[in-house]
């Protein structure tokens, strides 16, 4: 079976915008501006992103104006922030309906330590399967969570969480940064053909973020999965432009930071 991962990831590199966080932490981290999921969408356009990730509801009420110009990410788990269960993400969509959503790939978060791994595991199973039937590629969050798990950016556990991702079918992983450059480029060779994509974080400020994003490309890494940093900033188009140039051009940090500043005078977004 041919799996297409090359409409999300052109030549090997790819920015995606996610926007599942008012499911996973809920209205705080919006704004009267993004809490539109249109504006979400609308930015993945503008920006020009290689694929908007969002939950069933938003792709239902919401794609249909989209589905020509972004590929589709539908996430098919989720929880909130409400609950003190352990870490474990229960099914919130079908592969079926995905497909019927017009998704070019599902996503999956496993948290690898969790008490859940063993049903995280088979739940994952069937969705490799039913994805990779429709030849659609899995993409999958990998976030380290459970009582052995001392601290979840750990430069091994990150490595033992793309490895789990390969053995286990994914295609595309997404992993948070373990903030170590040489450590991550042993993060992406424990992946394998799996392509590591590497997750914003909370907001942070322009620079910290767009170098995070130069460091992250010099690993061998896919690029970047990113929500927060984006929508949550006074010019995502702007800042999106400076961040698909560095995944996608390799332009340097000083060079980003200058398009910017460019870029904010002339359409002030
Ligand atoms: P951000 O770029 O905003 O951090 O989004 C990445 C992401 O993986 C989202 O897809 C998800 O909602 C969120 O992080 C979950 O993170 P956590 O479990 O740490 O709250």
């Amino acid at each position: 079976m041919h799996i297409n991962v090359n409409k999300l990831i052109k030549h090997g590199r790819a920015v995606f915008l996610a926007y599942d966080q008012g499911l996973e932490h809920g209205p705080r981290d919006l704004n009267g501006t993004n809490v539109d999921p249109k504006y979400i969408f609308d930015i993945a356009l503008d920006g020009m992103y290689d694929a908007v990730i969002v939950q069933s509801g938003l792709a239902e009420k919401y794609y249909y104006s989209y589905y020509r110009d972004i590929p589709l990410v539908v996430k098919l788990n989720g929880k909130t922030r409400l609950t003190d269960n352990m870490p474990f993400s229960p099914t919130t969509c079908s592969v079926d309906r995905a497909v019927k959503l017009g998704a070019a790939a599902v996503g999956y978060t496993i948290y690898p330590g969790s008490p859940m791994e063993p049903q995280m595991f088979s739940e994952f199973a069937k969705i490799v399967e039913q994805a990779h039937d429709y030849g659609l590629p899995v993409m999958t969050w990998l976030y380290p969570r459970g009582p052995k798990i001392a601290n979840e950016l750990d430069t091994d556990i990150t490595a033992y969480s793309a490895r789990i991702g390969l053995e286990l079918g994914a295609d595309i992983l997404k992993l948070k940064y373990n903030h170590d450059v040489e450590g991550l480029k042993w993060v992406v060779k424990c992946a394998g053909r799996a392509k590591v994509m590497i997750s914003g974080g909370d907001k942070t400020d322009e620079h910290e973020f767009l170098k995070t994003a130069t460091d992250v490309m010099k690993t061998g890494a896919a690029g970047i999965a990113v929500g927060r940093n984006i929508w949550q900033h006074d010019r995502p188009l702007a800042l999106s432009k400076a961040l698909r140039m560095i995944v996608h051009h390799n332009m340097s940090i000083d060079d980003a930071l200058k398009l910017l500043e460019e870029e904010s005078h002339k359409n002030g977004k």
